[in-house]
C-alpha cells in the first residue's frame, strides 16, 4: 500500500489526509504544532466541516492515519502549509520553504512531491526544486514534482474535494499523471493536466476574479447609495441576464483566499491596475460600513454598537483575514464601545459574549456576517436591552419589515431606497 505523507495539518491538509486515508493510502499528517497531531491522534477534528469528524473516525478506526510532527518515508509526499501575506503584502513563503527542508530529508528515487499551498508563479520551480534537489536527487530523473492548488470552499470542504475538478501542473507530463492517478482515488471531478508555472497562476486567477467581482458588486453598491436605489434588487435583476453574475456585496472580503491571492499576482507584475483596485475597494468596506453606522447612530455620545457575527463569512467559525476585525478596530478608534456576537466563533482577539449580553446597553446592531442563524433573530427578544433601536444590515439577510415595526431605525449596505 502506497504511503502518503501530508504536511500541515491545517483547513486543506486535515481533510486531504483524511480523505487519502478512508480511500486506500497509509498517511502521516504531519503539522509542526504537537497539539495539534496529539488532538488528530484523539480523533479531535480541528474544525468544523461537514462530514469531516466521519471522515477521521473512519481514518483512525482503520488505523489509515497517524499524525505526528516530523516527516517521514513515504511514496508521496504532499504540502499543504500557509502562504500567508507579510507585511509588506508579499506570500510568506517560509512554510513552504521548510516543509521542503524537511522533506528532502526523506525524499528517495520514485518519490512524488505535491504542492497544494497558494504560492505566487515560479515557487515551485524557483524555491521548491532546489530545496528538494539539496537531497542529491534529481528532479524528472528520481522524483516527481506536481502543483495541484487545493479549490475546495471552507463550509463545504470535503464535499469540494471529492466532486470539484482539479487542475493539475507537472515539471514533466509524469509527474502530472502520476498526481492524477493518487487524487483519481477519491475525486470524482474531471482532471485538466498542465505545467507548474500555469497551474500556479490558475489557482491565483479563480480567486483574483471573484474578488474583483465582488469589488464591483460593492461599488455598485456605493453608487445605490449615492443615487438612491437599492442594488440587491439591481444585481438580482442583472444578473437575469444570461452571461450576467454579479456577486454580493458587503462589509469587505475575507478569509485566507480572496483577500490575500491576487496579492502574489500583482508582487512581480508593472501591468496590474484592476487586480489591486479591486482589492482596495474591498478592504476599505469596513470604513463604508463605520460611515452608515455614524450616519444612523447621529449624535449619540459614546455610542454602544453590537457586532453581530465575526466569522468572515457565513455559517463557518473561521475568523482569518475577517472584516469584522477591521471593523471593530476602526469604530474603537472613533470611540464607540464595541461588542461582539457570533454564535460559531470561539476564540477571537476580543471578548465575544452571548446574544443578550452584547446587545444590552446597544445603540446600534450591526450586522457584519450573515449566519442563517441570524435571519431568525426577534427583535422583540433584543430591544427592551437596547438603549436606542438602530440596526445596520451590511448582508441585506434580515426582514427588515419586522424590525421596522418593532421600532428599529434600519440602514441596509446598499439601499439608497431606504429611508431609515
Ligand atoms: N463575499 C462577498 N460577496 C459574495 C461572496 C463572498 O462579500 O458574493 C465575501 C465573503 O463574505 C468572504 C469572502 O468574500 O468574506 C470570501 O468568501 P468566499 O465564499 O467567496 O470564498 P472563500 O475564501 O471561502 O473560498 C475561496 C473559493 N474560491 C473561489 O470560489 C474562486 C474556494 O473555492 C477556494 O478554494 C478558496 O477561496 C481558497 O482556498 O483559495
Amino acid at each position: 500500500m502506497k504511503r502518503v505523507c501530508v504536511l500541515g495539518m491545517g483547513y486543506i491538509g486535515f481533510p486531504t489526509a483524511c480523505l487519502f486515508a478512508t480511500h486506500g493510502y497509509q498517511v502521516a499528517g504531519i503539522d509542526v504544532r504537537e497539539e495539534i497531531a496529539e488532538k488528530v491522534n484523539r480523533g479531535k477534528t480541528l474544525f468544523e466541516e461537514p462530514g469531516l469528524e466521519e471522515l477521521l473516525r473512519e481514518s483512525l478506526k482503520t488505523n489509515r492515519l497517524a499524525a505526528g510532527t516530523k516527516p517521514e518515508l513515504a511514496d508521496v509526499f504532499l504540502i499543504a502549509v500557509p502562504t500567508p501575506l507579510d507585511k509588506d503584502r508579499m506570500a510568506d513563503l517560509s512554510y513552504v520553504r521548510e516543509a521542503a527542508t524537511g522533506i528532502a530529508k526523506y525524499l528517495r528515487p520514485g518519490n512524488l512531491v505535491i504542492l497544494e499551498s497558494t504560492v505566487p508563479p515560479g515557487t515551485s520551480e524557483k524555491l521548491l526544486l532546489p530545496i528538494l534537489e539539496t537531497s542529491g536527487l534529481k528532479r524528472s530523473r528520481d522524483f516527481h514534482l506536481a502543483h495541484c492548488p487545493e479549490r475546495a470552499i471552507p463550509g463545504n470542504t470535503v464535499y469540494e474535494m471529492i466532486h470539484n475538478d482539479r487542475i493539475i501542473g507537472g515539471i514533466d507530463r509524469e509527474s502530472a499523471r502520476l498526481a492524477k492517478e493518487l487524487y483519481s482515488a477519491f475525486v470524482k471531478g474531471d482532471f485538466f493536466l498542465t505545467d507548474l508555472r500555469t497551474a500556479e497562476i490558475i489557482k491565483l486567477m479563480e480567486n483574483t476574479f471573484r474578488d474583483t467581482n465582488i469589488a464591483l458588486a460593492n461599488e455598485f453598491a456605493q453608487i445605490a447609495e449615492e443615487s438612491g436605489l437599492n442594488i440587491w434588487e439591481a444585481i438580482e435583476l442583472a444578473n437575469k441576464h444570461p452571461r450576467v453574475n454579479i456577486l454580493q456585496p458587503g462589509p469587505g472580503v475575507g478569509g485566507h483566499c480572496l483577500a490575500v491571492d491576487p496579492w502574489f499576482i500583482t508582487k512581480d507584475s508593472a501591468r496590474t491596475r484592476i487586480i489591486s483596485l479591486a482589492r482596495e475597494i474591498n478592504d476599505s468596506m469596513p470604513y463604508h460600513v463605520l460611515k452608515l453606522v455614524k450616519g444612523i447612530t447621529g449624535n449619540i455620545e459614546g455610542a454602544t454598537i453590537t457586532v453581530l457575527g465575526i466569522a468572515y463569512k457565513s455559517d463557518v467559525d473561521d475568523t482569518r483575514e475577517t472584516p469584522a476585525l477591521k471593523f471593530i478596530k476602526l469604530a474603537e478608534s472613533e470611540g464607540y464601545k464595541v461588542k461582539a456576537h457570533d454564535p460559531l466563533v470561539k476564540n477571537f482577539e476580543y471578548p465575544l459574549y452571548p446574544l443578550k449580553e452584547a446587545a444590552r446597553d446597544s445603540d446600534c446592531l450591526v450586522l457584519i456576517t450573515g449566519h442563517s442563524s441570524f435571519k431568525q433573530l426577534d427583535p422583540a427578544g433584543l430591544y427592551p436591552l437596547m438603549r436606542n433601536r438602530n440596526l445596520v444590515d451590511t448582508r441585506n439577510i434580515l426582514e427588515h419589515d419586522k424590525w421596522h415595526k418593532a421600532g428599529f431605525r434600519v440602514k441596509i449596505l446598499g439601499d439608497g431606497s431606504h429611508q431609515g
